[in-house]
């Protein structure tokens, strides 16, 4: 049996960094990263036979635990009778129209693969709909790694967006602007000198690349009140928190905390795939319609709607909707918060923390951060040490402080007890 560190090393000579996705590096708080060899409900196991409790569930998608069954016999079944057609298929419909019954706020949709694939595409849309160039996104939000997401603040309003990568040219930078979160002055202010270019602003409602920060209510109402006055599209990158925040997703909780609120375009991802490369984007029928191959929007994909993975994704919201399934959820992800926090006073340790559904996120900071500078304020040393102890005592965390976590229908009370401990010892 090779260890995690054979295997890092073998992956390493023929994969960049070991990795197919940076942060499974564990580059930003060190150590060797476990090579997982199988699931099996809330927990993985490394290639050394370790076995953790689960809160990455795949950064989001395994909201009912690894393996479930009822999933598991959905893509049997699936994959028997075919991988792939590049041919429309009935359970696509099927997959659409489970989510247009869960999504009010939209008429149609379309499937892709990837949520990088599903905002790079909304975005198009929203240009495509509105011809205009400019888009608004916000510091700490990701949304995937197209080269026009890819940019950072520039310096002051005026000058657009930076590359934040290498190889995005400043030509793909220059219509994005980009402000910061939870900042209602900066948006008036960007609205006001150029709300007449904007396509669309792209945000995430709960933004869990800063790892849990919540558009404040006054944001958001800007934010949809800007986008309608000045002819922009709101876009909501529910990627992450669709589905797994609510069966509503996130608009649904902003739309009961301010009357009447809805996105222009949703993007979704994730728990819609159950694991499977699965992504969509919609928005109402005449925003919809300027997709090819009705309009002029061009947007495509070889493996959009596969089979297996629509087959994935419908078994995970039909297990999603079953009586009770969130509030069960919503109340074991609320005890590891509170048992967190419990755990961090009685140890003096600065912390704060918060959860929404089946996701949640924790800081080393005595208050809640509003926004990503004050998310990176803090003390990476302190959290790299937290990671590895809990690591080390079988539970697996983000290994990142701008990551958020995921709680599945899986993790027992016992699993939350076995976490709290780890944490009193860890946080000691
Ligand atoms: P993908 O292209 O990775 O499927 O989705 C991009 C994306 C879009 N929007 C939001 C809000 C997202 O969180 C993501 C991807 N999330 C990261 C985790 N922070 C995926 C993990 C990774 O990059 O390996």
């Amino acid at each position: 049996m090779a260890s995690n560190s054979e295997l890092f090393e073998r992956a390493s000579r023929v994969i960049p960094g070991g990795v197919n996705s940076p942060v499974r590096a564990f580059r930003a708080v060190g150590g060797t990263p476990r090579f997982i060899a199988r699931g099996e409900g809330a927990y993985i196991y490394d290639a050394e036979g370790r076995r953790y409790v689960d809160y990455i569930g795949s950064w989001g998608p395994m909201i009912l635990g690894h393996g479930h069954p009822a999933v598991l016999e959905a893509v049997l079944k699936a994959a028997a009778e075919g991988f792939s057609f590049g041919a429309p298929t009935e359970r696509e419909i099927e997959l659409a129209e489970e989510i247009l019954k869960l999504v009010p706020s939209i008429d149609q949709v379309r499937l892709v693969s990837s949520g990088t694939e599903a905002t790079m595409s909304a975005i198009r849309l929203a240009r495509g709909a509105t011809g205009r160039p400019k888009f608004i996104k916000f510091e700490g939000c990701y949304h995937g790694h197209t080269d026009a997401l890819l940019v950072k603040a520039g310096s002051g309003l005026a000058t657009f967006g930076h590359p934040t990568s290498a190889g995005v040219t400043p030509g793909a930078a220059a219509d994005t602007v980009v402000l910061e979160y939870n900042n209602v002055e900066q948006l008036e202010a960007a609205f006001a000198e150029f709300g007449r270019e904007l396509a669309c602003v792209i945000v995430e409602p709960i933004a869990g690349n800063m790892n849990f920060v919540r558009a404040s209510l006054p944001f958001m109402t800007a934010l949809r009140r800007l986008c309608t006055e000045h002819g922009a599209l709101l876009v909501l990158d529910e990627v992450m928190t669709g589905f797994r925040v609510g069966l509503g997703s996130a608009q649904g909780h902003y739309a009961q905390l301010i009357p009447g609120f809805a996105p222009d375009i949703s993007v979704f991802g994730k728990v819609i795939g159950g694991g499977m490369p699965l992504a969509a984007f919609g928005a109402r029928r005449e925003v919809m319609q300027h997709l090819a191959p009705l309009g002029g929007v061009y947007q495509a994909g070889t493996l959009s709607g596969n089979p297996v993975a629509t087959a994935c994704g419908l078994a995970t919201l039909r297990e999603i909707q079953k009586p009770g399934f969130f509030d069960a959820l919503a109340a074991r992800t609320r005890q590891l918060v509170d048992g967190l926090k419990a755990v961090a006073a009685d140890n003096g340790v600065p912390f704060s923390a918060d959860c929404e559904g089946g996701m949640f996120g924790f800081f080393l900071l005595p208050e809640l951060p509003q926004n990503y500078t004050t998310v990176m304020t803090t003390d990476k040393e302190r959290f790299n040490r937290f990671f590895h102890a809990m690591l080390d005592a079988g539970i697996y965390l983000a290994p990142a402080l701008y990551e958020a976590g995921f709680v599945s229908a899986a993790h027992s009370e016992a699993d939350i007890a076995a976490t709290l401990a780890a944490a009193r010892t860890a946080l000691r």
